[in-house]
């Protein structure tokens, strides 16, 4: 029995990078369950595993439990969940504001996800030099709301290097996951700071201004200024699953933080008198796109629960 960290899945097969550097290719024997929760992946990227050899290779025969993971679902209805990585010390969300458009949805339901673990988490917006006018307004727009809220947001540009070196510092000596949509540069990003790497990346479609969904599998590389970074396919929506309607508050700070002063303790902040997160959005005290995204997860516990 020897212990590892699964540096690479695929779904059928994984590598397991043994504490003493070694790399194994393994399967899984039996099946491994979260409770509740069906996942296509049941050994994730970051997992540290028990790995043994049998007559027909190695196999990884359990798995320690995760200190935190990020995890999704397909689409809202989808039964099936993904573990994107497990034991991260914090996850980059990678957004573009244009090409593609990452819409804050998206980023609101990613970082509930990640507060329901206490996942740090940077927003990086990629494809600056892309920018006009109107994208640089919204790129500051976004940066505001999340910045004042406590998520720190840098801009980049993965084409010209602008910025760079300040991801390359929030990176040193951590296990940090990239995230984002297909097609914002997350694999762009890695080439350019671990250039010996050589990911591959694809132009996104001109036609949807979307990508291509060029990585397929997710994998943790060491970097060489210490650390390592988890590269993850790119994903088109982000299901949010396992949150009670009364737990969903708790994933939005600041509107965690204005609830202890609603009239009524069980407050859902929808209609009740008295509410102090409706008075603070009237005040755009609080965003409105972020209430609109803690509704539409609201909405959702609800109706499919
Ligand atoms: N102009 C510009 N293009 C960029 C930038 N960063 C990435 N790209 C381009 O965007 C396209 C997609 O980049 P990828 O790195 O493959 O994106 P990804 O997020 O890894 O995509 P998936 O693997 O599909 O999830 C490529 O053509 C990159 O060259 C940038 O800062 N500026
Ligand atoms: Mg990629
Ligand atoms: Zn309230």
């Amino acid at each position: 029995m020897e212990r590892g960290t699964v540096i690479k899945s695929t779904g059928s097969w994984y590598v397991v990078r043994l504490d003493d550097g070694k790399q194994l290719e393994c399967r899984i024997r039996g099946k491994f369950r979260m409770e509740g929760i069906r996942t296509t992946n049941p050994v994730a990227v970051g997992d540290v595993v028990e790995v043994e050899e049998s007559a027909d290779g190695y196999v990884i025969a359990g798995i320690t439990p995760r200190k935190n993971y990020i995890i999704r679902k397909s689409t809202n209805l989808s039964k099936e969940a993904h573990i994107l990585a497990s034991n991260v010390d914090q996850a980059l969300l990678v957004v573009t504001v244009n090409h593609p458009v990452t819409s804050t949805v998206f980023i609101d339901r990613f970082l509930a996800s990640a507060e329901a673990y206490n996942i740090p988490v940077t927003l990086v917006f990629n494809k600056l030099d892309l920018y006009d006018e109107e994208d640089r307004a919204m790129l500051g727009g976004l940066s505001a709301i999340y910045g004042k809220i406590g998520y720190p947001c840098l801009a980049v540009s993965t084409l010209t290097g602008e910025n760079l070196p300040a991801v390359g510092e929030l990176l040193r000596d951590k296990v940090s996951v990239l995230s984002g949509l297909s097609g914002v540069g997350k694999s762009s990003l890695i080439n350019r700071i671990e250039p010996g790497l050589q990911l591959k990346t694809a132009m996104i479609s001109d036609a949807h201004d979307s990508g291509k969904h060029t990585t397929t599998f997710a994998e943790m590389f060491p970097l060489s200024g210490g650390g390592f970074i988890i590269d993850t396919p790119g994903i088109r929506s982000f299901g949010t699953i396992d949150m009670k309607k009364e737990e969903i508050s708790h994933y939005f700070p600041e509107i965690f933080a204005r609830a202890e002063a609603c009239r009524f303790y069980n407050c859902t902040h929808v209609h009740e008198p008295g509410c102090a997160v409706l008075e603070a959005v009237e005040r755009d005290e609080i965003s409105e796109t972020r209430y609109a995204s803690y509704l539409s997860m609201l909405e959702e516990s609800g109706k499919y629960r």
